[in-house]
């Protein structure tokens, strides 16, 4: 299987933030829900610090817990992206960054370095997909959400299943994982659909077995 594709099988999302049920140590809490999830076999993990009880304005914090997580990464030889902060990304060499579409743009990310990393965009809609599929450059597109969410407050409209049917139709065939409120009950009627992974932050972050979590979410 394509490269890119095996990598969004079962894609982990995760900030600080995500792991506040735990105790008031959220950078370990976050550590140590990653290696659980590295050791049930993710196939790819999202560092993403964002919004409420976030590092995002502690950028020394937020470094060292990137950099933290990148090293249990590479001991499982699992691609380590970062989301939104392109600066983060590209000085610690992660393999990927995953951007938003009001976030930076694709060239003036690829002006930046002279190693291409791996590149996703998030698609709102069937008209993002649309205007982005022949971009050479972006690696895959993360559609959603598919379902509510609380893990991302400020998200665009629900899309519902409707939107894998769209995306056949138009003939749309970018590497794609779904994401928003995507649970093990879910994830295979979204295989199914045609997406080639599923992307989680509290189906993992909130299951109480996370290794059999993650076997479901894989489809195995
Ligand atoms: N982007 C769209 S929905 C979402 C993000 C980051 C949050 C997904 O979190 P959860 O807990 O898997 O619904
Ligand atoms: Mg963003």
């Amino acid at each position: 299987m394509n490269k890119v594709k095996s990598m969004l099988s079962v894609y982990f999302i995760a900030g600080s933030q995500d792991c506040c049920h735990l105790s008031n140590n959220t950078g370990e809490n976050l550590l140590h829900i990653l290696k659980q999830a590295l050791m049930g076999g993710i196939s790819c993990f999202q560092f993403r610090e964002k919004g409420k009880n976030s590092l995002e304005n502690d950028p020394a914090a937020k470094r060292q817990l990137a950099i933290e997580c990148q090293k249990l990464c590479k001991e499982f030889n699992v691609p380590f992206i970062i989301n939104d902060d392109i600066d983060l990304a590209l000085s610690l060499q992660a393999d990927g960054i995953h951007v938003g579409q009001t976030d930076m743009g694709i060239n003036d990310i690829l002006l930046k370095t002279k190693i291409k990393p791996i590149i996703g965009l998030s698609i709102n809609n069937l008209a993002q997909a649309l205007a982005n599929q022949n971009n050479p450059n972006i690696d895959y597109f993360g559609i959603g959400p598919i379902f509510s969410t609380q893990s991302k407050l400020d998200h665009s409209p629900v899309l519902g299943m409707e939107i894998f049917h769209q995306i056949r139709e138009h003939q749309i065939n970018r590497p794609c994982v779904a994401i928003g409120g995507i649970t093990e009950l879910s994830a295979p009627e979204i295989r199914q659909l045609g997406a080639d992974g599923v992307a989680v932050i509290s189906a993992i972050t909130r299951s109480k077995n996370i290794l059999e979590t993650i076997r479901i979410l894989s489809g195995g």
